[in-house]
């Protein structure tokens, strides 16, 4: 013991962070290792990185060194502990865009604190300790050569860290998917250096885009993606007005499900009956969530695989769907009773062609009507409904619910339902709080039926994202009555998604769908062409559809395969293939869908083409 305590300071220091990290990676990051290499660097990774940093400290001296040694524990420990709240919240890990959502902060702040965990300030203990030794010890004075051996070994095994890593995870550098593979393969603080670096080059690429790729894109798209025959329903709502509901959070396991022997969505089961439902609908979102959601809706194009694309790309030229509707006489507009500059809206909406954004300062907003993030949706609906009726005819209006988010408030009042009983809170409060979002919806049905407004248009609902991360698949496992496989966690990735049209029947359609197809589906029926337009989603009504439904990450779902986590599934016997042959051929057309999407966003290729 105390041969460890007398170790050069940015030794001790290596030891005590990077056991700390490795303690943090195994107990809070659910990561999971695929092969010994991996395991290797899992484990050494942390000390690697500590290695590198503290051994810096021994080129100061004095006081210098104490404070380099101090302040880097502590800087390291906020990192550190800054991923853990978002990991506890999203299964991710943080993103230099994502951090710069400053404004967001306000707003998340009643979330951050359901994300805090009472053990959060054991992450000081190492901190403290390093401290203490350092201030209570003379500093080490090396000789310059030993200072240059010290670098060239830590720079040594860096190097060797990043090699193997390609080893344990193949194409790591240039096949970017999962965070997930550079944290636990060359360690967090690594992981946060590539990211700066790809943020920094992806603001060149718009400097630096290629002008023809965006003609080769939109052969690609007329070839793979588009149906050559129009669906039966073409033009079956025109001049309707679209009145599109974001639900927030809304999973479709809860549709036609109960909890306590209760309906956990009367209505939303009910309007099964009467609409179109897709039952295999699902999002494709990644970290910009709601956001991202939108913006697979507004374009058919992918969110981005780091950050929120609203964000990082909120000037760029769109061909959204407010724009186009606003070209074919309709007024579009967004109802949502948050800030404006959220998800940095404000910027994105003028980019998407909305014409007015009723935000918060559209609402009366007190005390007794909010709840968790803000005006809770029952009053939402009630006071949209005199602004609804002003507006131009036909208009195309989104409304965002925001009562069912997490981390699941609902005061005693409204809720109908009783919780769940599980170890996780936030699944037990969540079928209340979807319950409450499910009669304010009811409640909004009536209010259109009342103005008048309900039989000239279509309403579309979708969820937005999961609500229940797989942070909390034990729990859900057990709502669910069996263990959640990866394949299980792919599927649970379905929303709901609905097409009421008012005095047409609808049915339950079972083929693959996902928030990628809403735009061409939504335009068709309203009996807009969209041969000139570039996105990767189909008609959902139309005969030959794209084959895949693809999500951010690379993983996909065909009819017969599922791929997630580098496993191949067979979708009948829902086990893993012995081999992933079999979904090579898609995971391909998945990559380059992907890819294209990328390069149209990063590039801002569509300045360079002409819709008309
Ligand atoms: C915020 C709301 C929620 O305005 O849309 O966003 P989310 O956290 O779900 O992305
Ligand atoms: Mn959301």
């Amino acid at each position: 013991m105390k041969k460890i305590i007398h170790l050069p300071i940015y030794i001790l220091a290596s030891i005590l962070f990077g056991f700390k990290t490795l303690l943090v990676y195994s107990l809070v990051f659910d990561m999971s290792i695929d092969n010994p290499m991996q395991a290797i660097l899992f484990v050494l990774n942390p000390f690697i990185s500590a290695f590198l940093f503290f051994g810096l400290s021994i080129w100061f001296k004095g006081i210098y060194q104490k404070l380099f040694v101090s302040i880097g524990a502590l800087l390291g420990t906020i990192i550190i502990w800054a991923n853990t709240m978002f990991y506890r919240d999203f299964t991710d890990f943080i993103t230099i865009p994502v951090m710069f959502q400053a404004n967001n902060a306000g707003d998340v702040t009643n979330s951050i604190f359901s994300l805090l965990h009472p053990s959060d300030p054991l992450l000081l203990i190492d901190v403290i300790l390093i401290m203490i030794i350092s201030f209570k010890r003379d500093t080490i004075t090396y000789v310059p050569k030993k200072k240059r051996s010290i670098l060239a070994l830590s720079v040594v095994m860096l190097v060797a860290n990043l090699l193997l890593a390609e080893v344990g995870r193949p194409n790591l550098y240039t096949n970017v998917f999962d965070r997930e593979d550079f944290v636990k393969n060359i360690g967090l603080f690594n992981y946060h250096v590539y990211d700066i670096a790809q943020q920094a080059f992806s603001t060149s690429q718009r400097a630096f885009a290629d002008e023809s790729k965006i003609s080769e894109i939109s052969d690609y798209v007329n070839q793979n993606v588009k149906s050559k025959d129009q669906s039966e329903l073409f033009g079956i709502a025109k001049d309707r007005n679209l009145i599109f509901i974001s639900l927030e959070s809304i999973q479709s396991f809860v549709i036609n499900n109960t909890v306590n022997g209760e309906e956990i969505t009367p209505f939303l089961n009910d309007l099964v009956g009467e609409s179109y439902y897709f039952e295999n609908f699902y999002h494709q979102v990644a970290q910009g969530k709601t956001s991202d959601s939108e913006f697979l809706v507004e374009n058919s194009l992918y969110p981005l695989p780091s950050g929120a694309v609203f964000f990082v790309r909120g000037q760029n030229e769109y061909n959204a769907m407010p724009e186009i509707l606003n070209q074919q006489g309709y007024y579009s507009s967004v109802f949502h009773a948050n800030n404006k500059s959220f998800w940095n809206r404000n910027i994105m909406y003028d980019a998407l062609g909305y014409k007015k954004f009723f935000d918060e300062t559209a609402y009366q907003i007190t005390e007794e009507n909010s709840v968790g993030w803000g005006l809770k949706d029952k009053s939402f609906f009630t006071q949209s409904i005199k602004y609804l009726q002003e507006l131009p005819k036909p208009f195309y209006t989104k409304f965002i619910t925001l009562t069912n988010h997490h981390p699941y408030e609902l005061g005693e009042e409204d809720a109908s339902i009783e919780p769940y009983d599980s170890e996780s809170t936030t699944l037990n409060h969540y079928f209340q709080t979807v319950r409450y979002t499910d009669e304010a919806i009811e409640q909004f049905f009536e209010q259109l039926k009342q103005s008048g407004l309900y039989d000239n248009s279509v309403i579309v609902l979708m969820g937005d994202h999961y609500g229940i991360s797989e942070y909390e698949n034990k729990a859900l496992g057990q709502y669910l009555g069996k263990e959640i496989t990866a394949y299980d966690h792919l599927q649970l990735q379905r929303v709901p998604f609905f097409i009421h049209i008012p005095g047409e029947e609808g049915k339950v359609m079972s083929e693959l769908a996902g928030q990628i197809d809403v735009k061409p589906t939504l335009l068709h029926l309203l009996g807009i062409d969209t041969s000139n337009d570039i996105g990767f989603g189909t008609d959902l009504f139309a005969d030959d559809r794209k084959e895949f439904i693809t999500f951010r990450d690379g993983s996909f779902i065909s009819d017969d395969y599922a791929y997630t986590k580098e496993t191949c599934y067979d979708r009948d016997s829902k086990s893993p293939l012995e081999d992933n042959t079999a979904c090579e051929p898609i995971k391909e057309k998945v990559m380059q869908e992907l890819n294209y999407s990328d390069e149209i966003v990063y590039g801002d290729l569509f300045r360079f083409y002409d819709f008309e």
